[in-house]
């Protein structure tokens, strides 16, 4: 008896669901969704995990379509394909950001956050909903943030323990003032290079090194290319989902309310997965050859004190509130 009822109520609300999904003002869309990593990574994994969420809520109405690889672009490449509508949906570092709203750099001053738990905290709240919120001017909606996660230094040349290691490694940096000031400040001769060309400029010794999240490096095959890796974790680094404005104005408010849902879900997925996956991503790389430096607290403490001037610059072209108010925001966190 129990479980005819069970598989009637069972019944009833997959009729209701069903029944909610073609009353709702779903048109056939395909969102073109890209982003920078391979398609086996954290990344790739949410955006089908974001893909299959949004065709379940929408009865399989809105369609998206993953493209790995920047096959669709660097990142900034894909912000403006998505300011001009030529691109619905990607997904990418915050750091890429800046050259459409500064502010975002602020993300990617050093030594900030402690964990992910911080990270998270600000991110989700007032502070990070702020930033996202001035996208909207530029013709780029903000979904939700992801991990792309703690950056780790690698390279070709010599284990990287102390500050004076880096004295003239040449280490490919995201297209950011503030990661060109901060390594510059650290001796390394910064060189700034969309993602989609770093596998290369690694193979062919353009660049020495790079610094990415330990499942960037495994699910990039850095390994193959890199010998040494240093746990510095000097930057906690946001992913942002993004839409197109020009697109997204043409959605029906059903079609937004879905495309939210799904994206709130892809970020619970990704974190979650990103965390799971860097626990083990380490002793892989191990695996692979690469021999790891555990950079001391104090060492760490070094490097905070001569990243000050990419601080102080920072603040002094406009940035010291909110630097102020992301510090404190934190401090809020951490009581
Ligand atoms: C992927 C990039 C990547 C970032 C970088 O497109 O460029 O180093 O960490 O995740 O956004």
């Amino acid at each position: 008896m129990k479980k005819i009822v069970n598989a009637l109520a069972i019944a009833l609300a997959l009729a209701g669901l069903s029944a909610s999904v073609q009353a709702a003002d779903y048109k056939p869309r395909i969102i073109r969704f890209g982003y920078g990593l391979a398609e086996d990574s954290n990344q790739g994994r949410a955006v089908k995990f974001f893909a299959d969420d949004l065709a379940k809520r929408t009865g399989g109405k809105m369609k998206a379509k993953g493209f790995a690889n920047a096959s669709l672009g660097s990142d900034t490449q894909m912000q403006n394909a998505l300011i001009g509508g030529a691109q619905e949906m990607m997904v990418g570092s915050t750091a890429t950001l800046v050259g459409i709203v500064k502010d975002f750099g602020v993300y990617d001053l050093p030594f900030l956050f402690n964990n992910e738990k911080e990270a998270d905290a600000v991110l989700d709240g007032p502070f990070g909903q702020k930033l996202i919120g001035k996208l909207q001017d530029k013709g780029l909606v903000g979904l939700v943030y992801w991990e792309n996660g703690f950056r780790n230094l690698t390279n070709t040349k010599h284990p990287v323990a102390k500050l004076e290691d880096l004295q003239g490694i040449k280490l490919r940096v995201m297209q950011n003032p503030v990661y060109i000031d901060m390594f510059n400040s650290f001796g390394a001769n910064a060189v700034p290079l969309p993602f989609s060309e770093l596998f290369t400029a690694l193979e062919t010794k353009t660049v020495d090194g790079q610094e990415n999240p330990v499942n960037t490096i495994q699910s990039s095959k850095f390994y193959e290319v890199q010998k040494y890796l240093s746990l510095t974790k000097h930057v906690y680094s946001p992913w942002i989902v993004l839409v197109s404005k020009k697109w997204w104005d043409g959605l029906s408010a059903d079609e937004k309310k879905a495309i939210q849902e799904s994206a709130a879900a892809s970020r619970d997925f990704e974190r979650k997965d990103s965390r799971e996956a860097a626990t083990k991503a380490v002793d892989f790389l191990k695996q692979k050859g690469m021999q790891v430096t555990v950079v001391s607290d104090a060492e760490l403490g070094r490097m905070r004190e001569k990243a000050k001037p990419a601080f102080d610059k920072f603040a002094s072209e406009g940035g010291a509130d909110l630097i102020k108010e992301l510090q404190g925001e934190i401090a809020k966190v951490r009581k």
